[in-house]
């Protein structure tokens, strides 16, 4: 139960992939297709049957993107196809030498893909194979003629594209990280109650649903306790509401030491708690009830040197398969009644 109320930390890989890689895939195949054809009219016939080629791939990274839900594999195919896109541009020089300016959809590309840190080592890698090709001299392996300058000048500018898209990944991871703790923070508040730092009657009812479709799967017994301090209003009278507060909070502090593991206690009101008991029957809530009682009993509460006595009165009722939620809290709230109207500091059930 616990695990399922913790709040669920949103994997930015996860969250974020899905639409990157499937619109880079997109945008891939359709620049890639348009380059084509225009290089088919040019007449540039062998990187028009390359850029045809890396369409297709892109399509295919789409479909296993889309369809068969393949989110790494229909990455590692968009980017590392646009890396061997890049390649042949560089060595080839694509059309008049222009292939090279391609290369700076590169750091956006790997940073979007593959995060900061494993992006910058593709990018790393992408830089000493670009600069192997361009700087290889032409009689060990012949490609495009740039000039030093120009070589220069395009890595310097590359690396300036990349610290800037780095940067700007940075920012972004910061800020997700941010949101995300913010929106953690306000779920908690808004499942626990700021006084006692126990779980809030909206939280309780989340409880109860989920105990209850367990017990139509397991049919196993099911309790709760509707716990309400006696005279709690002569407490705040007497000892002032800074009183009464403290001592809703070391209440809950002995509640929440004295129940069991697959237990959970709730403030459900104001001075009303709920123990919620899986796998117990009324007979055994009966003797949760009487333990925590004696509990009560032995936990002396001060205030201002003055001892406060407490005592709480108990509504016990037992879930079943045809009774609802509120039946059930109605029910315990009858026995708690029951309870009061019998002098208080009392444990009320279907047995008595
Ligand atoms: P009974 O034995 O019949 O339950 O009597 P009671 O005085 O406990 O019940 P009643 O409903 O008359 O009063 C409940 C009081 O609890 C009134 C309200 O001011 C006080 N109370 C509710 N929430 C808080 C809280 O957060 N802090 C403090 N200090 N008092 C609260
Ligand atoms: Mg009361
Ligand atoms: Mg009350």
């Amino acid at each position: 139960m616990k695990e399922q109320l913790e709040i669920n930390n949103l994997d930015y890989s996860e969250y974020i992939q899905p639409n990157v890689v499937h619109l880079f895939a997109l945008v891939g195949m359709s620049i890639t297709g348009v380059m084509a054809i225009i290089g088919l009219f040019k007449g540039t016939i062998l990187l028009s049957s390359i850029l045809f080629i890396v369409s297709f791939v892109y399509f295919i990274s789409y479909y296993i993107c889309t369809k068969l839900n393949k989110l790494v594999l229909s990455s590692a195919i968009v980017l590392y196809s646009l890396y061997c896109l890049m390649f042949y541009l560089i060595y080839s020089g694509g059309v008049d030498n222009t292939g090279p300016l391609w290369i700076f959809i590169v750091a956006p590309v790997s940073l979007f893909i593959h995060g900061l840190k494993r992006g910058l080592i593709d990018i790393a890698v992408f830089v000493i194979v670009i600069s192997t090709i361009m700087f290889i001299p032409t009689n060990v392996m012949t490609h495009a003629i740039y000039s030093p300058e120009y070589k220069l000048r395009l890595i310097y500018s590359f690396l300036t594209v990349t610290f800037l898209s780095g940067l700007y990944e940075y920012s972004r991871d910061q800020f997700y990280k941010h949101t995300v703790e913010l929106s953690k923070k306000y779920q908690q508040l808004a499942h626990i109650d700021s006084l006692t730092q126990l779980s809030n009657r909206r939280d309780a009812l989340i409880i109860l649903n989920y105990e209850k479709s367990k017990i139509v799967r397991n049919n196993e017994p099911f309790s709760i306790i509707l716990c309400d301090i006696d005279f709690f209003k002569k407490i705040n009278d007497q000892y002032g509401h800074n009183a009464g507060d403290m001592v809703l909070i070391e209440l809950a502090k002995l509640f929440s030491q004295n129940i069991r593991e697959q237990d959970s206690i709730s403030r459900w009101g104001g001075e009303e708690f709920l123990f919620i008991l899986p796998q117990t029957s009324a007979l055994n809530a009966v003797t949760i009830a009487q333990k925590i009682q004696e509990k009560i009993r032995e936990h002396i509460i001060y205030y201002d040197k003055r001892e406060i006595m407490i005592t709480v009165s108990m509504g016990i009722e037992e879930f079943s398969q045809n009774k609802s939620i509120d039946e059930v809290v109605n029910s315990a709230d009858k026995y708690l009644y029951q309870a009061k109207n019998s002098g208080r500091n009392k444990i009320c059930s279907k047995y008595n």
